[in-house]
């Protein structure tokens, strides 16, 4: 079986787009896992990302362990700091918040994960995670204590997603934030598209079809939605395969 990286490259090849319903296991009733993984089943989701800002420690690795019996999706951390890494997954998202300067979460938080990570088997993606203005304060500007990149300087978005492939990272993630206010904008999007060689990851506030669409259409390879299916399951019917 090819790895995640692989898949999404191979993805890129043949103009696949891919779709990534992240679950935030402080706000997931488990309760509901069963049913709404059936439907994301049955979806045009191609992964699982878990992860959030703020969560209670081995939650997640419960959390993960379910999902895992539901699904053969392959299922990605997204973690908001160490204490969400298990080896129950597949793949490791490891972010670097290079829209911010809080050394914690450039290279602190990475540091401390590696005891961890070397008794796993995770594939681990290095991904240049970037925050952008979006109309209201979201959750990772809080707990990272950072500002997001302001909307309007686009170059320093294109600069900033560029030096992150310069650095060596295999993903750039452009993000809103969760329940963000207004997503990154298509422009935003295809300029920094078409200064990448790396897959472009595009998340925060999308809550709609038309919204998706629009994002693949302007650049991005994978979109993340969470928000959008926490609030009404609904939403998958408008995304069957
Ligand atoms: C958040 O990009 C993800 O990190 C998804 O955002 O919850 O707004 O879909 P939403």
């Amino acid at each position: 079986m090819r790895g995640i990286y692989k898949n999404i490259e191979a993805s890129i090849l043949n103009a696949e787009k891919l779709l990534a319903v992240l679950i935030d296991p402080d706000k997931f009733d488990i309760k509901h896992i069963v049913g709404f993984i059936e439907k994301l089943n049955q979806s045009i989701a191609t992964h699982i990302f878990v992860g959030g800002s703020t969560v209670k420690e081995n939650v997640t690795d419960f959390l993960v362990s379910e999902i895992k019996k539901y699904t053969e999706l392959p299922v990605v951390l997204f973690p908001g700091d160490v204490t969400q890494i298990t080896n129950k997954a597949d793949g490791l998202l490891f972010l670097s918040l290079i829209s911010g300067r809080n050394p914690e979460y450039l290279i602190g938080q990475h540091v401390a994960s590696i005891s961890k990570l070397k008794n796993t088997n995770l594939e681990v993606i290095p991904t240049g995670y970037i925050l952008i203005e979006n109309g209201k304060e979201t959750a990772v500007q809080r707990v990272t204590e950072t500002q997001p990149m302001p909307k309007n300087n686009i170059q320093n978005i294109i600069d900033t997603a560029k030096a992150g492939e310069f650095l060596g990272m295999k993903l750039i993630y452009l993000e809103a934030g969760s329940g963000a206010k207004y997503a990154v904008t298509t422009e935003i999007i295809s300029l920094v598209k078409q200064e990448l060689q790396i897959p472009l990851i595009v998340g925060g506030g999308i809550r709609t079809k038309k919204q998706l669409d629009k994002a693949y259409k302007a650049g991005a390879d994978l979109v993340v939605v969470g928000t959008a299916f926490e609030e009404d399951e609904s939403f998958f019917e408008e995304l069957k395969k």
